[in-house]
C-alpha cells in the first residue's frame, strides 16, 4: 500500500477520500482569521513523500540547463525570512453545489476546501535573484512536487507566471514553516510553494524542482484539469487547451454557522478573493434579498497592504427574524451571504450560469437553510 506510511491526521476533520488523502474542516470550526494546522483541509493527489529535512535537496534547472542546488538550511538561512498570511482555496472548494445541479467530475467537497495560515519561508524571487535568473526568456516557474505514484511514476507539477514569482510584492514562498512550526507531512515538508492569491492547484507542495521555463508545466493538472469552460462543455466536447489554466482566484464567500436566536439571526462565515483582492464587504440576507445586512468583517492580517490582501476576510452579521410565510422556503429560512472585493467584483448569483464540467471556481452566493421548529 503506497499509502501506509501517511501520517496520522485529526479526527475532526470531514474525510472526502482516503487514498489519495482529501478531507475539510467542519464549516463550523472555520472560525478563526487563522486555521490551525490539524484543522487546514488537505488536498493529495498521491501518496504523502517522507522526506527528512537533513536529506533534503531543491533543484532548480535554469533556462539555459544548468542546475543549482540548495539544501533547507540553504533556504532558512541565506535568505531573509519573510511571513506572510495566505489563503489557500482548491478550485474545487464548494463543488458539492454545482453537481447538485448537474454531476460534474470531481472529488465531493462542500465549502471547507479553503484555509488560511501564517507561513513563513525564502521569498521565491529573492532565491531566483540570488540565482541569476531573471525574466529574460523565463514565462513560467515550474514546480516538481516529490510525490510520485509508484506505479505510473506520474509526480505532481504545475506553474505559475514568471511575472508573479518574481515580483516581490507577489510574496511567493517556499514556505518551511506553517504558523510557526515546521510544515506538517500533509502540507509539504519540508518546503512548499505558497503563491498568495492564487489557486491551491499551484501552491506545490513538498517541492523538489523548480524550472525556469519558457513554458507552462506539461503535468495533467496544469494542461487537462484546474481550468474553466462554460456550461455548454461537457466531456464529449472539451478542449483543454482551449482555456487558461486557474491562476488568481475570483471572490468568494461561505456561510460557516449560522442559527436563530430569539428574534434574531446571527451568521458568521468567510470570504476571499484573489489576487491580493480585499474584501471590501460582505452583504446577508435573510428574506429573500428584499433586505441586505453589512456584515462586520475580520481580516486574518488587518496590516495588508492595498492589492497584497493574501487572507481571507471572516464576517459576522446578525439579522432580524424576518416575518414568517412570504420569507419561509420549504419549512426553512435560507440566509445567503455574498461579498464584494476591492476591485468590486461581485459573485454571481446562482451556480447553475457557471457550471461547467470539472465544477471548479463553483463562487455563487452562498446559502444556509435553517430548519424553522415551528
Ligand atoms: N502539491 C503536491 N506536491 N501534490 C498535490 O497533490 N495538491 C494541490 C496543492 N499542491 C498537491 C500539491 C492542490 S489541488 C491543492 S488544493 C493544495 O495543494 C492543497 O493544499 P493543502 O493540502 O495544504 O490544503
Ligand atoms: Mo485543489
Amino acid at each position: 500500500d503506497p499509502y501506509a506510511n501517511d501520517p496520522a491526521r485529526s479526527p475532526l476533520l470531514t474525510v472526502r477520500g482516503h487514498k489519495p488523502f482529501n478531507a475539510e474542516p467542519p464549516l463550523e470550526l472555520l472560525d478563526s482569521e487563522i486555521t490551525p494546522n490539524d484543522l487546514f483541509y488537505v488536498r493529495n493527489h498521491l501518496p504523502v513523500p517522507k522526506i527528512e529535512g537533513k536529506d533534503y535537496k531543491l533543484e532548480i534547472v535554469h533556462r539555459d540547463g544548468r542546475t543549482s542546488e540548495l539544501t533547507l538550511a540553504d533556504l532558512e538561512n541565506k535568505f531573509k525570512p519573510h511571513d506572510v498570511t495566505a489563503t489557500i482555496m482548491c478550485a474545487g472548494n464548494r463543488r458539492n453545489e454545482m453537481d447538485s445541479i448537474k454531476k460534474v467530475k470531481g472529488g465531493y467537497w462542500d465549502a471547507g476546501a479553503i484555509s488560511t495560515a501564517r507561513w513563513t519561508g525564502a521569498l521565491l524571487s529573492d532565491v531566483l535573484e540570488e540565482l541569476g535568473i531573471t525574466e529574460e526568456g523565463v514565462e513560467h516557474i515550474q514546480f516538481e512536487g516529490l510525490d510520485k505514484d509508484s506505479t505510473t511514476q506520474t509526480i505532481y507539477g504545475a506553474s505559475i507566471p514568471a511575472d508573479i514569482a518574481m515580483d516581490k510584492k507577489c510574496e511567493v514562498l517556499l514556505a518551511y514553516k506553517m504558523n510557526d512550526e515546521p510544515i506538517p507531512a500533509d502540507h509539504g515538508y519540508p518546503i512548499r510553494a505558497v503563491v498568495p492569491g492564487v489557486v491551491g492547484a499551484r501552491n506545490v507542495k513538498w517541492v523538489g524542482k523548480i524550472v525556469a521555463s519558457d513554458k507552462e508545466s506539461d503535468s495533467h493538472w496544469q494542461q487537462n484539469d484546474y481550468k474553466g469552460f462554460n456550461s455548454s462543455i461537457d466531456w464529449h466536447n472539451v478542449d483543454f487547451s482551449a482555456a487558461p489554466a486557474i491562476q488568481e482566484l475570483p471572490v468568494i464567500s461561505a456561510i460557516c454557522s449560522a442559527r436563530i436566536e430569539g428574534d434574531e439571526v446571527v451568521a458568521q462565515g468567510y470570504a476571499y478573493s484573489g489576487g491580493g483582492r480585499g474584501i471590501i464587504r460582505v452583504d446577508v440576507t435573510a428574506d429573500n434579498g428584499n433586505s441586505w445586512e453589512v456584515a462586520e468583517l475580520s481580516p486574518a492580517d488587518p496590516n495588508q497592504k492595498r492589492n497584497r490582501v493574501y487572507g481571507w476576510t471572516l464576517w459576522s452579521a446578525t439579522l432580524k427574524l424576518p416575518e414568517c410565510g412570504k420569507t419561509v422556503e420549504d419549512g426553512c429560512l435560507v440566509v445567503r451571504s455574498r461579498a464584494v472585493d476591492s476591485q468590486y467584483n461581485l459573485q454571481p448569483e446562482n451556480c447553475d450560469k457557471i457550471w461547467n464540467l470539472r465544477g471548479v471556481l463553483s463562487n455563487s452566493w452562498h446559502e444556509k437553510k435553517l430548519v424553522l421548529d415551528n
